[in-house]
């Protein structure tokens, strides 16, 4: 065994370690090159300010590939001069309870191990995400001089072998670094407890209401067990595939109607549950769903905030709400009549960063099954199901009944996102390109039985540093208030995936109880006509629909 730190050359350096939306995601196979793992740490390691001497948070949702990267952030951090690694039993650690742990403990950075979402295994995807000392996603200009110090890397330094523990708490020192393994779920369970009445929830799931969490056997399993099963006294098989497996038993851990379809149906065509939800890969995603009934993630955002007094966490008030681009306009209706400012951001958690940290805003969310708060930088998909089983226990009315309500004070925004994946990139592009090069003719041309008003290219200043990010979805908003985006995914690693956003808004006095597919019925049609989609993907139908 050598011990000590090895220099270790690099023929030529690894270009294709570009962050996407959510940091560096590849296929397991690639991340397995050899060196390739090693040379994006290096980059972050090189890039990060103040790491040597400081404190990294490590860990990540348990696919495959995720011991092997603590082993070896872990060895490198010792060549680096970190001060201490806080990595967590198993490794397994969700994305939120991240962004948790580096705030409790003050940590220079972290470094979650993730391809969120997307399959795992050896045939599935690995991902490598940086997050900063406020516990958010890196800004840009940090991940772009990531990228740039990997683009022209000669080689990297790490401790010689050396074999970490990680099944259960205590510490461990590689040179001067102290490695201290936690129990990944306590912390986070203590934030939760201090924002949503336990008291009250547990009354509800101890009555009568049945309900099924499923894990997709990815990262929140022992989160939820602990919470729903343990302290909040749901039946035993509540949580449903809550054990952590390397590929997630070979699903695609995505809580969306398309790869949670068994618990869809459950909730959608069964009797036998009130409420029911999933989290993705690493517990940052939310699906909720009520009998007969699916929260559009966009609904939910806006629910949320208009029944957050409702919440102990957040019943003193908010200071304002915010959305990603594409998500529709139902929270900034409630923000209205509220009195809330309300922001819109690009797409990708890192841009809500500021606005928190600043106090501009206390909740926000994502169409993308994304929301969360001021409680932490990233978004939280179990604190979504706690917020809602919140509202339920307070309200005690069937999610349908508060949807409905919901729609008849603010009227409805009929939503839905048709993603076409993994098309040929060169298709992808030829159609993006040929939209926007389109656009400044189409200004006044009748679209969908309406006017295009304005077709642009979403670009965002933010409002609190100034900077701005420009190239963020080709936007055609319609004289009626209706829109049609669309967006390439900077998260896919499989050719390219086309995400084409439908929105239509329906006043309280209007037909709010349409299936949304038929009410968005002739923007989806106009939308084919003009991008080309079927042709141009060779796709008759999306691959997902939300
Ligand atoms: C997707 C979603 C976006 C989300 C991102 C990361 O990005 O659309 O809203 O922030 O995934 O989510 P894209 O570029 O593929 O559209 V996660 O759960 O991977 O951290
Ligand atoms: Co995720």
């Amino acid at each position: 065994m050598t011990s000590g730190v090895l220099q270790i050359s690099l023929d030529q350096p690894f270009k294709d370690q570009k962050p996407g939306t959510s940091g560096l995601r590849k296929s397991s196979r690639q991340f397995e090159t050899p060196h390739y793992l090693e040379s994006f740490i290096e980059a972050i390691l090189r890039t990060v300010p103040g790491i040597a001497g400081g404190t990294l948070v490590v860990g990540g949702d348990g696919r495959y590939g995720n011991r092997r990267a603590i082993g070896v952030i872990a060895r490198m951090a010792a060549a680096h001069g970190v001060a201490r690694i806080l990595t967590t039993t198993g490794g397994i650690l969700s994305t939120p309870a991240a962004s948790n742990l580096i705030r409790q403990h003050q940590a220079t950075a972290g470094i979650i191990l993730s391809a969120s979402h997307n399959p795992g295994g050896p045939d599935g995807d690995f991902g490598v995400k940086v997050n900063g000392a406020n516990g958010g996603p890196a800004p840009e200009s940090l991940t772009d001089a990531i990228y740039a110090c990997s683009q022209q890397l000669d080689g990297y330094r790490i401790w010689g072998d050396v074999s970490l523990s990680l099944d259960q708490p205590g510490q461990q020192t590689i040179g001067a670094l102290q490695v201290q393994v936690i129990d990944g779920v306590d912390d986070y369970i203590a934030l939760m407890q201090k924002l949503f009445d336990f008291d009250q929830i547990s009354d509800l799931l101890r009555g009568d209401y049945p309900i099924a969490f499923d894990a997709m056997h990815a990262v929140t399993g022992p989160y939820a067990k602990r919470l729903l099963e343990g302290l909040l006294g749901a039946p035993a098989g509540s949580v449903r595939n809550g054990i952590p497996l390397e590929d997630f038993g070979g699903g695609h851990p995505d809580p969306n109607l398309t790869y949670a379809h068994e618990l869809a149906d459950l909730l959608l065509k069964g009797d036998g549950y009130r409420f029911g939800a999933a989290c993705d890969g690493d517990g940052d995603r939310n699906m909720i769903l009520g009998h007969h009934c699916f929260v559009n993630p966009s609904d939910s955002l806006a629910v949320l905030t208009a029944n957050a007094s409702l919440v102990p966490g957040y019943a003193d008030g908010l200071a304002g709400v915010a959305r990603s681009m594409p998500t529709s306009a139902a929270a900034d209706v409630v923000a209205q009549q509220l009195g809330l400012p309300c922001f819109e951001t690009p797409t990708g958690w890192k841009f809500f960063g500021n606005l928190l940290d600043a106090g501009r805003i206390t909740l926000c969310g994502e169409e993308s099954f994304g929301t969360g708060s001021n409680h932490i930088r990233e978004k939280d998909g179990l604190w979504a199901v706690l917020f809602w089983l919140n509202i339920l226990a307070r309200r005690r009315e069937p999610m349908s009944q508060i949807m409905a309500e919901h729609w008849s004070r603010f009227g409805r925004h009929y939503y839905s996102r048709h993603d076409y994946e993994a098309i040929a990139s060169d298709a992808a592009h030829g159609l993006y390109d040929r939209v926007k090069a389109m656009q400044p003719a189409l200004v006044g041309q009748a679209f969908a039985g309406r006017t295009i008003a304005t077709a642009d290219d979403f670009a965002y200043t933010d409002p609190v540093d100034g900077s701005l990010t420009s190239g963020q979805g080709l936007r055609l908003l319609l004289d009626d208030g209706s829109r049609v985006v669309l967006r390439l995914s900077g998260t896919g690693t499989q050719g390219a995936t086309l995400r084409v956003y439908l929105e239509s808004y329906v006043p309280p006095s209007g037909n709010l109880a349409q299936d949304p597919q038929l009410a968005l019925g002739s923007l989806i049609t106009a939308i084919d006509g003009l991008a080309e989609i079927k042709n141009r993907t060779g796709m008759d139908r999306p691959t997902v629909i939300t």
